[in-house]
């Protein structure tokens, strides 16, 4: 399961996993995350229903093994991968991320859930469309057989040869804020 994220600690120089370690710790001395904890960790507060589930998803996507608490591994992993990935492999992610009920397939209604919870935390984001308009648009360029599902083949495709939606999913997940606390969060005499 989740091994072939095709993250792992070599993709980062010691130094820093050596800081995510540091961070991961201090805020979470059991080594081990809660959904509770993940969202203090990345401060998220007052979150309404759906930006919620946004992150509820996203904690299970970290939590590849599905045992409801995000190790240090899978914290990296995935932090590494956000941050560093290749394009293939970041939307291998995204689409896990998407495809809420783990069909194998984005329906309507994912993406919908999706945009809205990407527009309330981040309200630039689309703001000149409704999510209705905009999920429509998505299925009209990208669902290629027409099913009204987006493939994996058909997501990532079509992600990749469109300049607008690739910087749209880009900017949902930009984890500067993340990384700047990471760093903000490190003592100087480390
Ligand atoms: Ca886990
Ligand atoms: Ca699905
Ligand atoms: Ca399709």
């Amino acid at each position: 399961m989740g091994n072939n994220s095709g993250a792992t600690l070599e993709d980062m120089t010691n130094c820093e996993s050596h800081q995510w370690y540091r961070k991961f710790m201090t805020e979470c001395p059991s080594g081990l995350l809660t959904y509770y904890e993940f969202k203090k960790f990345f401060g998220l507060k007052n979150l309404s229903a759906s930006s919620d589930a946004y992150a509820k998803t996203m904690f299970s996507t970290f939590d590849m093994n599905d045992d409801g608490y995000i190790d240090f591994m899978e914290y990296v992993a995935a932090l590494s991968l956000v941050l560093k990935g290749e394009v293939q492999q970041k939307l291998r992610w995204y689409f896990k991320l998407y495809d809420v009920d783990g069909s194998g397939c984005i329906d309507r209604d994912e993406l919908l859930l999706i945009i809205k919870s990407i527009r309330a935390i981040h309200p630039s984001l689309t703001a000149d469309m409704s999510a209705e308009d905009f999920a429509d648009m998505v299925f009209d360029k990208i669902d290629v057989n027409g099913d009204g599902e987006l493939s994996y083949e058909e997501f990532t495709e079509g992600i990749q040869n469109d300049e607008m939606l690739r910087r749209t999913l880009t900017q949902s997940l930009d984890l500067t804020h993340i990384v700047q606390r990471l760093q903000g969060g490190i003592p100087k005499d480390s």
